[in-house]
């Protein structure tokens, strides 16, 4: 159900982001008892439990609906898909590979409860994403459920988070154009957001080519998430981010502004954001009010 400001008659994306994440904050909550090995499930819960924006799971849930799907129905994969994000955020943040302190405006896992423990944090809650959708889809038909387990694993393994990481991490320290960029954050970032959105669609029920559709969308809003993750780096505090800003510029990394300029790489957001809207246009209007606000969101964002 989209929910409107009945006053004005006006789709409230604000409303509509806060009453999501708070539904998204509770299931997780729920997923994840604390219970014996306290140090580790505390560890999981530090940092699946650390607030952040819930963009993931929110468009899991807009595009379930958007297919005439339930929120319940999604609400399983919602909960996989911000699992997944939280461990590559554990991940990506260990000396071995960021090496940073701080994150969501809180010190990082391993600053928190040490580098083997973050480490087997992130395992967990990777592992914790699939047994979830797999037991969570309860009166979705299980060749849906089986389907998001396998867009969400390609998504992760070796044609999507790993591989986008490992090509950064092999390209510090020399130079790199467009296409090797695009290849990471695609890879690192976009494919995450795609499946997404795609899980949603895929449990919601969407035929062939609304799926399709919704996927071409989420492509363009995965990298244009980038794109402007690159641009609040170099014009946004660490206080605004809740992580560290700055470290593309100190680090040297390949980023949009620094490849295209700041209002070049604002230039491709833009085209981004006009193309994932475009796509929309062959759904009704209101229904894909959440989907287009959110887009926009991503455009528009400033932490
Ligand atoms: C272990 C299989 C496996 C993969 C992990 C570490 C890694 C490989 C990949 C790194 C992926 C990564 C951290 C990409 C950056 C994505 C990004 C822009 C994160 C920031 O997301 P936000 O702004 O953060 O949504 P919040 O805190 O709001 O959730």
């Amino acid at each position: 159900m989209l929910q409107a400001n009945k006053e004005e008659d006006v789709f409230s994306f604000e409303q509509y982001m806060a009453s999501k994440a708070a539904a998204v904050n509770e299931a997780l909550d729920l997923s994840l008892p604390l219970r014996y090995p306290e140090g580790l499930v505390d560890s999981m819960r530090y940092s699946l439990l650390a607030g952040g924006k819930r963009v993931r799971p929110v468009l899991a849930l807009a595009a379930c609906e958007l297919m005439g799907g339930d929120e319940a129905a999604a609400v399983p994969v919602a909960c996989a898909v911000e699992m997944v994000h939280t461990m590559s955020l554990i991940h990506d943040d260990l000396p071995c590979m960021d090496d940073d302190g701080t994150r969501r405006g809180r010190p990082t896992n391993h600053v928190a409860f040490g580098v083997s423990t973050a480490l087997l944090a992130g395992d967990a809650l990777l592992a914790l994403a699939f047994e979830h959708v797999a037991r969570g889809c309860a009166g979705v038909p299980a060749a849906r459920a089986l389907r998001a387990v396998a867009e969400l694993g390609s998504a992760v393994g070796a044609d999507g988070l790993a591989a986008g990481q490992v090509v950064d991490l092999a390209s510090e320290g020399s130079p790199v154009g467009l296409p090797t960029l695009e290849y990471i954050h695609v890879h690192k970032t976009a494919r995450l957001l795609e499946a997404s959105a795609v899980c949603g669609a895929v449990v919601g029920g969407g035929t062939e080519e609304e799926i399709e559709t919704i996927r071409r969308y989420a492509r363009r809003i995965g990298l244009l998430f980038q794109v402007i993750d690159d641009v609040l780096d170099v014009t946004c505090s660490s206080e605004q981010l809740g992580k560290t800003a700055g470290k593309d510029l100190e680090a040297d990394k390949a980023t949009y502004p620094k490849l295209l300029g700041v209002d070049g790489a604002r230039a491709y957001a833009a085209e981004l954001v006009a193309g994932a809207e475009a796509e929309l246009d062959r759904f009704d209007a209101d229904r894909a009010a959440p989907l287009r606000h959110l887009a926009r969101f991503i455009a528009n964002r400033q932490y």
